[in-house]
């Protein structure tokens, strides 16, 4: 949009004004970015109104993605990037004495997820925006985010996130789009003078799902489009005219917390009722809407996509089966024709323990009319397959089994399309996971690699760098990140490649004054930036990034006077409150700290931080300053990975195992210009499959792993008596689950090369630029399209 300084600094004193009723210089930094919020969400108003119209207007295929996660981190420099007026604020702040970054500092960041799901919901959101496609989130508006990770003697504990404290500016509530969610009571069908049957209930919980709607702005193209989140509240009285204290806060319940465990299902009854509550909320939405637009439903399939991120959504599957046959009086046929139609399904793990399944008692106990569509489906299923697959393959394979409903069959089985998200993880669906589905279904499957918002993670959150970039290449790789590419010729440039060292330095400063300023510790800037931010997970194998550690600390201790290449390891994680052995890691990594940051000997040679309550803000301030990205996952375990793209794009070079995504950044990047290392599937596979795997031999064949294990429980790590113990059990006793023992001389080897490379700065930096110039291959516009075209079968803007 079009807007003068001058324009700006007029409205934002008036909009200070009428909010506060008094002058600037009398108001706090958080109510500064209220009054700029609500001034964005001014100028930006009509593009959200018309979006709705004109899609309406084109009766435009409506894409919904459903996901009980988004983690889109702070708005407002986001959306000041897309409507183009990032500069003209940034300055007319500046004029008014005010510090643009200070003001979005005060922004709370909404932790509505965990980790890689939530924020890949939040990245396609933005490319669907960006792309022009007529996308809607649909989700749950969380009271109390993912808890705050603070760090106490070491160990982690988790506050409240009270994200809501100051109200939120960027959403809308509209209580005319709110509907009754039903849990529980007794349901039975009542034939009809017409002959139909009729559901009839009694003693429900009814929940008032009230929507929470938030502008997604796309990039400098006059769409904005919806995310919705729902929030549980009391229905109105005249249904009911009392509720129990008990029943408020069942109610109230819903809507209050994100479960923080992302690799377990933690088959609470709560977690199903959120579930249901927001695929309910957004069905019924969905459908108030076709229905307002369009005679019959004939063509629903055409006009609607629904999209299931992870099987936490799957109930939209019986909740559209019951919408069709009970208030649109659909046949059976009809109604799963259409359903089968809308419906679409991603995959996000092939961890055993992560797979949903929910007791069946439990299940139809909370909601009965939907459990016996799943018996329907399931006795269908049965009748149509048994005859064509045999009756051990349909056991196997149908939505109930073993007294569970089980969430990902049934939403393989109501989808007509299943994707992985990176084609590794797709191979080991159709051939592990989900071997007996593809069987049935192998058109159904399909690969969707992961991509990333180059808008959030390279031009905002590294600026310098997008500076360098547009003085390059010029600036039209912000709205075709393929065109990146052009910039490979550079790396003969040695000019250029000085100033990417530069920008890395910068970027490298940042960090290190933040990491002064809230954990005291010093930093030097010449050192490697060692960097490993995500979830907190055996399989992710930090673990094994703290053998290195040790492993450099005892080479500084047994030569003092040799020169070493100066390293500053960096984590960010947080682990799921009730995950034990993530949490015994957590303290390892916090004693190693202190141990190695204190010891005088060490000095600033080899630094350890663990930054807290890593979260997408504080990602954005660590990915630009990072030389080495650790992605060291046990083969087969990591479904993609994100953090490696966002760190490929800001020029880290990956420290990487042969698993997700990570083979396909080596594809893309070339293979030199990363560090791969360890076992593969295959091998991973084979000792599953031999039983031979002996973490014992590596430990006894290796004297300076047995030392690094040793120093664990025999007192050289000071103060972890009990966790040393726990985790040198897991690894010895309990024959290491993840194969750490078997990578760890790989991956040394690797670790000892990058710290060879690194004092080689002009080829490092080509190296860097090799990564960055490859990364438009993992664009979320990308991906986005891709989904636009092979799953949804919606229009998109054209990506050049
Ligand atoms: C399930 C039940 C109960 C409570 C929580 C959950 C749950 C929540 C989040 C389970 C899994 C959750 O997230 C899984 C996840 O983040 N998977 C990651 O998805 C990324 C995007 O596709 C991939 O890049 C990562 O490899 C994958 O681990």
């Amino acid at each position: 949009m079009k807007l003068t300084t001058a324009q700006f600094k007029k409205d934002f004193l008036s909009e200070i004004e009428t909010l506060y009723s008094t002058s600037l210089d009398d108001t706090t930094t958080i109510g500064q970015f209220i009054a700029l919020g609500q001034l964005v969400r001014r100028y930006n108003s009509q593009s959200w109104t018309r979006t709705a119209k004109l899609y309406r207007e084109h009766h435009q295929k409506q894409v919904y993605y459903f996901s009980i996660e988004f983690l889109p981190g702070r708005l407002l420099a986001s959306n000041l990037l897309n409507l183009n007026l990032l500069s003209i604020v940034r300055k007319g702040l500046k004029e008014l004495g005010l510090d643009f970054e200070t003001i979005s500092r005060s922004e709370p960041d909404p932790a509505l997820g965990n980790g890689g799901l939530g924020r890949l919901a939040a990245c396609y959101m933005d490319a669907m925006a960006s792309l022009k496609i007529a996308g809607n989130g649909n989700g749950i508006r969380y009271r109390y985010g993912l808890f705050k990770q603070v760090f106490m003697d070491g160990y982690q504990v988790e506050l409240p996130d009270d994200w809501l404290h100051h109200g939120n500016v960027w959403e809308t509530r509209r209580d005319n789009k709110s509907c009754i969610v039903r849990f529980g009571g007794n349901v039975w069908l009542q034939p009809q003078p017409d002959g139909s049957l009729q559901a009839q209930y009694e003693n429900t919980d009814d929940v008032l799902a009230v929507p929470y709607d938030v502008g997604i702005v796309g990039y400098h193209n006059d769409i904005t489009n919806t995310l919705r989140l729902w929030s549980a509240e009391l229905p109105p009285s005249v249904t009911q005219t009392y509720y129990s204290q008990a029943q408020r806060d069942r109610i109230s319940e819903i809507s209050k917390v994100l479960y923080p465990d992302d690799s377990n299902s933690a088959g609470q009854q709560l977690r199903l009722r959120q579930e249901y509550f927001f695929s309910s909320a957004g069905v019924q939405s969905i459908v108030r809407d076709f229905c307002a637009t369009h005679h019959g439903m004939r063509s629903l399939g055409k006009k609607i996509a629904i999209h299931i991120n992870d099987t936490h959504p799957t109930l939209v599957i019986p909740e559209m089966m019951r919408l069709l046959m009970d208030e649109h009086h659909c046949s059976w046929d009809v109604a799963w024709t259409l359903t089968t139609q809308v419906m679409s399904y991603t995959n996000h793990t092939i961890l055993q323990e992560a797979l949903e399944t929910w007791p069946i008692g439990m299940f139809q106990g909370l909601l009965p009319r939907i459990y016996q569509i799943i018996v329907e489906i399931d006795r269908r299923y049965r009748a149509q397959q048994t005859p064509i697959f045999g009756k051990a393959l349909v056991d196997l394979t149908a939505p109930l089994g073993n007294g569970q409903v089980r969430m990902a069959h049934l939403a393989v089985i109501g989808s007509h399309s299943v994707n992985g998200v990176a084609p590794l993880h797709t191979e080991l669906l159709k051939t592990d996971v989900l071997r007996g589905l593809y069987q049935v279904y192998p058109e159904r499957f399909n690969n969707k690699t992961n991509g990333i918002a180059t808008r959030r993670w390279v031009q905002l959150a590294n600026q310098p760098l997008s500076q360098l970039i547009d003085q390059t290449i010029g600036s039209s790789w912000r709205r075709q990140p393929d065109l990146l590419q052009t910039l490979l010729p550079y790396q003969q440039d040695d000019h250029f490649l000085h100033q990417l060292a530069q920008v890395k330095l910068t970027n490298k400063q940042a960090l290190a004054a933040y990491v002064q300023r809230t954990m005291g510790i010093k930093l030097r800037t010449d050192a490697i930036y060692d960097v490993q931010i995500k979830r907190l997970h055996a399989y992710k194998r930090q673990l094994l990034h703290v053998f290195e550690i040790l492993r450099e600390y005892f080479v500084i201790k047994d030569h003092p006077d040799q020169p070493v290449v100066p390293r500053v390891h960096i984590f960010g994680a947080k682990a799921a409150p009730s995950y034990h052995y993530a949490k015994a890691i957590i303290k390892l990594i916090n004693v190693v700290a202190d141990m190695v940051n204190q010891d005088p000997v060490i000095g600033d040679r080899l630094k350890v931080v663990f930054i807290p309550n890593y979260g997408v803000s504080i990602a954005e301030l660590i990915i630009p300053a990072a030389d080495v990205s650790e992605q060291i996952s046990t083969a087969s375990k990591e479904a993609s990975g994100t953090s490696n793209m966002k760190l490929m794009a800001n020029g880290a070079l990956s420290l990487a195992t042969y698993d997700g995504a990570n083979i396909d950044i080596m594809q893309a990047a070339g293979a030199e210009n990363e560090y791969p290392f360890g076992l593969r599937v295959h091998e991973v596979y084979d000792y599953y499959q031999r039983g031979n795997y002996r973490a014992a031999a590596f430990y006894n064949g290796n004297p300076e792993l047995k030392r690094i294990l040793d120093s664990l429980i025999n007192g050289t790590i000071p103060g972890i008596p009990t966790v040393g113990r726990e985790i040198y059990d897991s690894l010895i006793r309990y024959n290491d689950e993840f194969f750490v023992l078997a990578d760890y001389q790989a991956y040394v080897k690797q670790q000892q090369q990058i710290s060879q490379d690194f004092q080689d700065q002009p080829t490092w930096q080509q190296r860097a630029l090799a990564n960055i110039a490859a990364s438009g291959h993992f664009a979320a516009d990308l991906a986005v399209a891709r989904y636009a075209d092979d799953i949804w079968q919606v229009p998109h803007d054209r990506l050049n």
